[in-house]
C-alpha cells in the first residue's frame, strides 16, 4: 500500500490545485485587445502541462464592464466581447477531456444596474421586483469599497438604492426569498450545463443587519458575516448542491472572516461551502487607514498568520491557500523579491512554502511564470475603477499625487491584470491588436515560451509542486506545525502523517542562513535530517534537486527544500 492509498476517503479537492483565469487578460483570439474564450481554448495545453485540476474562471457573463465583469447584467449569457455561447461549451468539454474541472465566478451580492431585475426594480415603487434591491428615502452613512457613498439617488422614483461597490453594482436584497430562489435556479442551470462548482464573490456580504442603519465608521458590523449568512449558505447548499456535492468544489470569498467563522462556514457537517478565501495574510501590509496605507511586511507575522489558520482548521473545515489573485499585487513583488537577480528564486521559494501548507492552493494566471508588479508611470496607465476612484478622492482631499501613485503601484489591482506574457514577440503574444491595458515591459525576460520546456524554470517548479500534492498524501493531508516562529528570515515547518514526516525549510531573504543545532532541536537536531531525501528543492539541475540528499544546514538566499525523514 502506498501512502496515498490511505487518503482515499478524503474529498478530491484536498489534493487538487486550482488555477485562476482572469479572461480579459489571459489570451486574445480575435485581435480586439481583450482576452476571450477563444484565447483560453487555444491555451489549454499550458494548463495541462502545469497539471492543475480545476480552473476558476473570473466572470465572462454579459456585463457593461464597469468592474471588469463583476457587474453582471445577465447571469446566463456570455458577454459577446468574450465570445459565443458555443465557445463556453467547447471550453467545458476541452477542460473535461483533460481531466480539469471548471469553476464559475458567482457574483450575487450585487448585479449590474443594467440587469433586467434592476431595470424592473427601479421602474416604479410598486414594481413586483422593487424589493429585490435595497431602496430607501434617506441614505445611511455607509462608504463604498470604491469610494463615496453606498447610496445613489434615483430620479425616476425619488429614492436611493444601495451599492456597496460601484454605483453600477446595486446590492441584491437576500431577505427576499424570491431573490434567493432566482439565484439558486440560475446556479442549478449552470451545474446542468456542466460546470463543477462556484467561487462565490464577497458571499459573506449577502446578509445585512436589518433594518439598515448608520455604521458610524464600522460598516463591517452591518454587512459582513451578517445574522442570516449561515442560513442562506446552508439553504443554497440544500437547493443547489445536495446530492451532487462529491464532484463539486465551492469556495466563498469572505473578506474579514475570522478562523472561528471559517470553521462554521467550512465544517462539512454544516453543509455550507468547502472552503473560503480569508484575507488576514493579505491585510498584514496595510495600516489602519486601509489597503493604500502601506506598511512593511514582517515575516514572523506572516508565518504566524498562516500557521493560525492551519491550526484553526486542522480538525474541522479546510483552508484555501493563495498569494495573489486579480485583486492583489503580484506575489513575487509583494512577498518575494522581484529584483531580476532574485526573482526566479524567490518565486520558487514562495511557491514551495504555500504549496507545502495543508489546504487547496490557488495559482493566479502568470504566477506560475513569476510575473511581477508594474511600475505604472501615471494615472493614464491605470484602468481599475478602484484605483481611479481612490486617486480622484485622495488628491481632492489634499494628498500628494506622488504618494497616491506610490500606493497604487504597490497595491493597485491592475498589477495583476496586465496581459499574461506568453512569448517575447509583440504584445507578449497576448494579442495581435492593442491590449486594453499595457503589457508589462519585462515580457522579453519573463514569458511562458522561455519556461515551459526548461526543467529549471519557475513554471516547471510549480508543475512539480502540483504533482507532489497529487502523489504525496502527507503533502495533501499531513498535520502542520510551525517551527522557528520568531526567525526573521527562515520559514520552517513540519508536516506529519502517521510515521511519515516532511520538513520544509525556506529562506525568505537574500542573505544565506546557517541553521544551528538549536534551530532544529525541536525536530531531532540536524543529525536526524542530514541524509534525508530531498523531495523538492528550488535549486535544481535538469529539474532534479541539485542535492538529492540534505547535506548541510545552510540555506542559500531565497531558497527552499522539502525533506523526507528516512528511517
Ligand atoms: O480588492 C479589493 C479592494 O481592495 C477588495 O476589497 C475587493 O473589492 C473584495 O475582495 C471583493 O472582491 C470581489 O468583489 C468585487 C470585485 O471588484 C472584485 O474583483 C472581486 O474579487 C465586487 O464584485
Amino acid at each position: 500500500m502506498t501512502v496515498s492509498d490511505l487518503a482515499s476517503d478524503a474529498p478530491w479537492w484536498t489534493s487538487a490545485t486550482v488555477y485562476q483565469i482572469y479572461p480579459r487578460s489571459f489570451a486574445d483570439s480575435d485581435g480586439d485587445g481583450m482576452g476571450d474564450l477563444g484565447g483560453i481554448i487555444a491555451r489549454l495545453d499550458h494548463l495541462e502541462r502545469l497539471g492543475v485540476d480545476v480552473v476558476w474562471l473570473s466572470p465572462i457573463y454579459r456585463s457593461p464592464q464597469d468592474d471588469n465583469g463583476y457587474d453582471i447584467s445577465d447571469y446566463e449569457r456570455i458577454d459577446p466581447a468574450f465570445g459565443a455561447e458555443e465557445q463556453l461549451d467547447a471550453l467545458i468539454a476541452g477542460l473535461h477531456e483533460r481531466g480539469i474541472k471548471l469553476v464559475m465566478d458567482l457574483v450575487v451580492n450585487h448585479t449590474s444596474d443594467e440587469h433586467e431585475w434592476f431595470l424592473e426594480s427601479r421602474s416604479s415603487r410598486d414594481n413586483p421586483k422593487r424589493d429585490w434591491y435595497w431602496w430607501r428615502d434617506q441614505p445611511t452613512d455607509w462608504v463604498s469599497f470604491f469610494s463615496g457613498s453606498t447610496w445613489e439617488f434615483d430620479q425616476a422614483t425619488g429614492q436611493y438604492y444601495l451599492h456597496l461597490f460601484s454605483r453600477k453594482q446595486p446590492d441584491l436584497n437576500w431577505e427576499n426569498p424570491q431573490v434567493r430562489e432566482a439565484v439558486y435556479a440560475m446556479m442549478r442551470r449552470w451545474l446542468d450545463r456542466g460546470v463543477d462548482g462556484f467561487r462565490m464573490d464577497v458571499i459573506n456580504l449577502i446578509s445585512k443587519v436589518v433594518p439598515l442603519q448608520d455604521a458610524h465608521g464600522d460598516l463591517f458590523a452591518q454587512t459582513f458575516n451578517g445574522p442570516r449568512i449561515h442560513e442562506f449558505l446552508h439553504e443554497m447548499h440544500r437547493e443547489v448542491f445536495a446530492g451532487r456535492e462529491a464532484q463539486l468544489i465551492t469556495v466563498g470569498e469572505m473578506p474579514g472572516s475570522t478562523i472561528e467563522q471559517a470553521r462554521l462556514y467550512t465544517d462539512p457537517a454544516r453543509a455550507e461551502v468547502d472552503m473560503i478565501f480569508q484575507f488576514e495574510h493579505v491585510d498584514l501590509d496595510s495600516g489602519p487607514l486601509g489597503k493604500w496605507d502601506l506598511r512593511p511586511l514582517h515575516l514572523p507575522r506572516l508565518k504566524a498568520c498562516l500557521a493560525r489558520w492551519q491550526e484553526g482548521l486542522a480538525e474541522v473545515g479546510w483552508n484555501s491557500l493563495y498569494w495573489d489573485n486579480h485583486d492583489q499585487p503580484r506575489a513575487v513583488s509583494r512577498f518575494g523579491d522581484d529584483d531580476p537577480e532574485w526573482r526566479e528564486r524567490s518565486a520558487k521559494t514562495l511557491a514551495t512554502v504555500l504549496h507545502l501548507h495543508r489546504g487547496t492552493p490557488y495559482v493566479y494566471q502568470g504566477e506560475e511564470l513569476g510575473m511581477t508588479n508594474v511600475a505604472f508611470g501615471s494615472l493614464d496607465d491605470i484602468r481599475d475603477i478602484e484605483s481611479i476612484n481612490y486617486y480622484a478622492e485622495a488628491v481632492r482631499d489634499g494628498a500628494d499625487p506622488a504618494d497616491v501613485l506610490r500606493s497604487i503601484r504597490a497595491k493597485g489591482r491592475d498589477n495583476a491584470r496586465t496581459p499574461v506574457q506568453w512569448d517575447a514577440g509583440p504584445q507578449a503574444g497576448f494579442t495581435t491588436g492593442e491590449p486594453w491595458i499595457a503589457v508589462n515591459p519585462n515580457f522579453t525576460e519573463i514569458n511562458a515560451a522561455a519556461q515551459v520546456d526548461d526543467p529549471d524554470s519557475v513554471f516547471a517548479h510549480y508543475a512539480r509542486l502540483i504533482a507532489l500534492r497529487h502523489d504525496d498524501a502527507t503533502v495533501a493531508l499531513g498535520e502542520f506545525r510551525l517551527l522557528l516562529p520568531d526567525h526573521e528570515t527562515v520559514w520552517a515547518f513540519i508536516r506529519t502523517r502517521g510515521d511519515d514526516q516532511l520538513l520544509v525549510l525556506a529562506n525568505l531573504s537574500r542573505e544565506a542562513v546557517e541553521l544551528t543545532v538549536a534551530d532544529l532541536a525541536d525536530v531531532g537536531g540536524p543529525g536526524s535530517w542530514l541524509g534525508a531525501e530531498v523531495i523538492s528543492a528550488t535549486a535544481t539541475d535538469g529539474g532534479m534537486p541539485r542535492a538529492p540528499r540534505f547535506e548541510s544546514t545552510r540555506l542559500d538566499g531565497w531558497s527552499a527544500v522539502v525533506l523526507r525523514r528516512v528511517g
